[in-house]
């Protein structure tokens, strides 16, 4: 027999901190386990409200015996934890949520009866969540992909969701193919990979013969898929909706976002590497610029246009893979959201939170636009799945925060209590109960003719006008971009018909862009295009289309990162950060320890960052601020090479003293206008606003 020595009450140790309090004498009984003392905690209860004297330990028959059916406690608890998970949204699964207001600043009351956009000053609480599309839950904030900007607004007049995306088309014009491109873009069903990105078979295979996926194709090629934090981002309703007016008049209206911090985006090579630094980078940077109270915030903005107007563009409203440019219907900006307070609690706000494009109040309502009419069932019903009740609306971040009122009743999880004996309507019993009201929801009244069947109309037919006008329409260095995007995503294509197909479509959309994508593909005769349904129309270039044309020159919201190590000059630190910070910038010391680094001075100076652990991809700018010592030791570091050498490869401004020239030079990074002496702060800031995009040929190949 065993003779092993067992504790016979392992349980709790406690330690003093601060003032103590008394201890609990039960529980101090020997173990292994600290819990410091101290604070007012409340008793931890069972789900039932029964106070627990021991959390540690299972009821067992004797100490080292068998585990006791009895034990309601752990029964309780481990059953609640094999519930936790509830199903992850089928796209969108991956998001960050905030709290925040709207607040009205012109009035569309000419327009609309709905309170929200007539009553100027109004503040409207709101919650967002942004959202990757292909990915699960738990997967990386930076592939390439598009963001989904979800708002639910708590309107006096009930709950508004606004469910767009960060791009203003979409790669379908009808809601039954929706199954069929997620499945193409998610994992292979068979291998279960990749995970989150566009970049496989099933993805281009769906979409070389889906030509009308050909104007998002390049939206999603294009640097706009690889945002630089999600506080710079814009957002679109993408669909055209109607607004109602008191005299039953409608009004066609898309809805846009503006990022106050301006457009910002990354380049391919920095968001492969934030990933792997970084997977919650998105996520984090919104948590840290709330709590920092540098609120993120958007302005909002609307198109307005009769059904007179609609008929004179060269395409149709009603196409969800159409924007309807500018420069044709000017964005006038009617409000602004301000995002100020990070959710308690990540499950019961952001992923208990249901959108829903039904979700309208009266003055607005919908288009025929029929990638939104298919909107319209699929979120309700997927919210029954995921939230396992037709009771959801009742989920505290769900309910409206004006009251409501109905004969619905019971149902799974019903939290309500309706008192009163009539659930139903017309009823003459009871003076309380809720009625039908004149001022309640109208559609717009409008006259439909025609014939039924499954056609798409003629105005739907052309596919590639608006890819070329978005093509043409970006800056050359983004025209790069969109080129070497492609030909990075088709190389991980195996089967060559499908590549040879893509490269079809582009020559519709832009010959040049067509040769450079085969001649990075390897194509020595270039395939041939396909047949197109329409011919290609020539449109005006629209600069509001491009990313680089709608950055702001600023550090407001960006960030700074000084390297050091022992022995840098700690005056000069001081200058710089100084520099960064009144500039609006956020500023992190990265040194070898995040310990920290001892100055020239002998002063200690503590660390944000350790250098593994802290790349240069994480920020926009950096200072390289080393001794001949520091140079020296730090060159034989791989990171800090990597540092430099990311930092110059991103395009981003690098100031650098003596030793941080010396650091640059065994990293082999050349000289421009983007590397400057870091006495020469007022430089340094200048080019930190920007990215040096003509460095980029220097760096690396593209298409
Ligand atoms: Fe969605 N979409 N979608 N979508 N979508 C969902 O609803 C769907 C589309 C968008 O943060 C799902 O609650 C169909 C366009 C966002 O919770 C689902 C079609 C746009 C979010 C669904 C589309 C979007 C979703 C999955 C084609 C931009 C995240 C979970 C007709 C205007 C909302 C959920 C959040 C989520 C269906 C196309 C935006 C399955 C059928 C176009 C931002 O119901």
């Amino acid at each position: 027999m065993s003779k092993e020595k067992t504790k016979s009450n392992p349980g709790i140790r406690k330690q003093k901190r601060g003032s103590g309090h008394k201890e609990n004498s039960q529980q101090a009984a020997g173990g292994d386990l600290v819990q410091l003392a101290g604070g007012k905690h409340p008793p931890l209860t069972t789900n039932e409200g029964v106070a627990l004297a021991n959390n540690q330990n299972s009821l067992r028959a004797n100490p080292r015996g068998p585990t006791l059916l009895e034990d309601f406690i752990l029964r309780e608890k481990i059953t609640h934890f094999d519930h936790e998970r509830i199903p992850e949204r089928i796209v969108h699964a991956r998001a960050t949520g905030a709290h925040g207001f709207f607040e009205l600043t012109a009035s569309l009351k000419k327009y609309t009866t709905a309170r929200i956009l007539t009553e100027v000053g109004e503040k409207t609480p709101v919650f967002t969540r942004i959202s990757t599309v292909a990915g699960g839950a738990g997967s990386v904030d930076t592939p390439r992909d598009v963001r989904g900007f979800a708002v639910k607004f708590y309107t006096k007049e009930g709950n508004w969701d606004l469910v767009g995306n960060n791009v203003p088309v979409f790669f379908i014009q009808d809601a039954i193919k929706f199954p069929d491109l997620i499945h193409a873009v998610k994992m292979e069903p068979d291998r279960g990979f990749p995970q989150s990105a566009t970049a496989h078979d099933t993805f281009w295979d769906f979409i070389s013969l889906t030509p009308e996926s050909m104007h998002m194709v390049m939206w999603i090629m294009s640097d706009r898929t690889l945002p630089r934090s999600l506080r710079m981002i814009e957002g679109f309703g993408v669909h055209s909706f109607r607004l109602i007016n008191d005299e039953g008049i409608s009004t066609f209206v898309k809805f846009h976002w503006r990022p106050k911090l301006g457009l910002q985006s990354t380049i391919w090579d920095e968001t492969v590497k934030i990933s792997g630094a970084d997977q919650d980078f998105h996520r984090r940077d919104m948590f840290e610029a709330i709590e920092a109270g540098n609120f993120p915030e958007w302005e909002f903005a609307v198109q307005l246009f009769t059904q007179e107007e609609a008929d004179k563009f060269p395409f149709d409203h009603l196409d969800a893979t159409k924007l309807i440019p500018e420069e044709l219907v000017p964005l006038q900006v009617i409000g602004r959201m301000v995002l100020d307070r990070w959710p308690n609690n990540f499950f019961a706000e952001t992923e208990q939170v249901a959108y829903c494009p039904s979700h309208v109040v009266p003055g607005i309502d919908f288009s025929n636009d029929p990638l939104l009419q298919g909107r319209l069932f699929s979120y309700h019903d997927t919210q029954l799945s995921r939230l396992g009740s037709p009771n959801f609306h009742q989920i505290p971040i769900n309910a409206p925060k004006c009251p409501f009122a109905n004969h619905q009743r019971d149902g799974h999880m019903q939290m309500a209590q309706p008192a009163g004996r009539v659930a139903y309507e017309p009823s003459s019993l009871s003076d309380k109960s809720p009625r039908e009201t004149p001022k309640g929801f109208h559609s717009a009244a409008v006259t439909e003719t025609g014939k039924k069947g499954r056609i798409r109309a003629e105005s739907f037919a052309d596919h590639y006008s608006q890819a070329r006008q978005f093509f043409l329409s970006q800056t050359a260095y983004e025209q790069t971009h969109i080129a070497s995007a492609l030909v990075f995503e088709l190389s991980k294509v195996e089967h060559l018909h499908v590549r040879a197909a893509m490269v079809g479509h582009l020559r519709h959309i832009e010959e040049d862009l067509a040769k450079r994508v085969a001649a990075g593909l390897g194509f020595d005769k270039m395939p041939a295009a396909p047949v197109a349904a329409a011919p290609v129309q020539k449109m005006e270039p629209s600069p509001a289309l491009q990313i680089i044309g709608k950055m702001k020159d600023t550090l407001v919201g960006r960030a700074v990162g000084i390297l050091i190590a022992d022995g840098s000059d700690g005056a000069v630190i001081k200058k710089i950060k100084k520099a960064a910070t009144d500039a609006g910038a956020t500023v992190k010391i990265v040194a070898p320890k995040v310990g920290g680094a001892k100055l020239a001075d002998g002063s200690m100076l503590a660390a944000d960052g350790q250098l593994a652990g802290s790349p240069s991809v994480l920020f926009d700018a950096v200072a390289i601020i080393l001794s001949a010592e520091g140079a020296k030791a730090l060159s034989k570091e791989g990171a800090a090479i990597d540092f430099v050498r990311d930092a110059f490869g991103h395009l981003k401004a690098i100031a650098a003293d003596q030793g941080g020239q010396a650091l640059l030079k065994r990293a082999n990074i050349g000289q421009d206008t983007g590397v400057v002496d870091v006495g020469d702060k007022d430089a340094f800031i200048a080019a930190a606003k920007t990215r040096q995009w003509d460095r980029e040929k220097s760096v690396r190949t593209l298409a």
